[in-house]
């Protein structure tokens, strides 16, 4: 349970971090809007919240590990590091530039704070589910987050992963799926491309522990990963009812926020539209 102080903090923080999401964005021809601002609350919790960290040792062994499968997501990882000082604000405007440490795609060989490479949708899962492995092994109490896309578990080896990690009991994989009913260019919720169904259900039946919370609500988003890490002799799954691109109207359930560009006036109506969220969050709690 947030109380007041940690409520406010990350509300502020999510919108903050959705911001710097739009300004990266805006400076290129295009970007992963949609599936950036999504997650926005959920990595808000966890960096402020769940996630046992230490920005200035980023290599830190007793810290949690967060694999972002939905690789594609990374800008909004890079801006909630940035805005945790892992490296300077300043960096964020580098995004997928030549030379840059910040690819369009998360990759820990080039970024402070990115635990794992990521982008051929699929793979983070098993990348994760070994980590999580590998800490089990060594008798280590470290949890490993493993962010998922909901068009991304259309990928057989998220099953393979799922039945794996159920198998080996590995009670410290806390995984989320961005259910935000879009994927690159259709709905996974109808049949039109690949219905992913009753995503918890499917889970469960793999002996997962499963929950399924909005989210956009960090208190709810909270308790569930309280919960998760209460739960023993099963890995977790927390299916999270989301708005691809959400925070900005005109990108919020549009198939065309998967990948988009900015005009100058578009990045100042986002931009404008967020800071009104911003100040209401600021007045609002305590
Ligand atoms: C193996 C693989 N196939 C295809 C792609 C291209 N691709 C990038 S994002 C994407 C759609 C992902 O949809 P979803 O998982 O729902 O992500 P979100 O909507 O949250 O952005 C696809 C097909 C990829 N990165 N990896």
């Amino acid at each position: 349970m947030l109380n007041e102080k940690e409520r406010k903090e990350i509300k502020i923080f999510s919108k903050r971090a959705q911001m710097e999401v739009v300004k990266m964005i805006a400076g290129l021809p295009a970007g992963h809007l949609g599936g950036c601002l999504s997650i926005c609350d959920l990595l808000s919790v966890l960096y402020n919240k769940q996630m046992k960290i230490e920005p200035s040792n980023p290599e830190w062994e007793e810290r949690d590990w967060l694999v972002d499968s939905k690789g594609h997501s990374g800008p909004a990882v890079y801006a909630s590091l940035a805005l945790k000082g892992y490296f300077p604000m300043e960096q964020l405007a580098t995004l997928n530039i030549p030379h840059t440490d910040l690819p369009s795609h998360c990759d820990r060989n080039h970024t402070v704070g990115i635990d794992m490479t990521t982008g051929s949708l699929g793979q983070g899962a098993s990348l994760a589910a070994g980590v999580a492995n590998g800490m089990k092994i060594d008798g280590r109490d470290n949890y490993v987050f493993l962010i998922l896309g909901d068009g991304e578990i259309q990928e057989g080896q998220v099953w393979e992963m799922a039945m794996h990690a159920a198998s080996r009991k590995l009670e410290h994989l806390i995984a989320f799926v961005d259910y935000n009913k879009l994927q690159i260019d259709g709905r996974t919720d109808t049949d039109s491309i690949c219905n992913v169904g009753d995503i918890a259900a499917k889970f469960r039946s793999f002996g997962w522990y499963a929950q399924s919370v909005n989210g956009h609500d960090v208190d709810a988003i909270d308790d569930a990963i309280t919960l998760a890490k209460a739960n023993r002799g099963c890995p977790s799954v927390i299916v999270m009812d989301t708005v691809k691109g959400y925070g900005w109207s005109k990108s919020a359930n549009q198939v065309g926020s998967h990948s988009r560009g900015f005009t100058a006036e578009e990045k100042e109506e986002a931009l404008a539209e967020m800071q009104k969220e911003l100040d209401r969050y600021e007045g609002t709690y305590a």
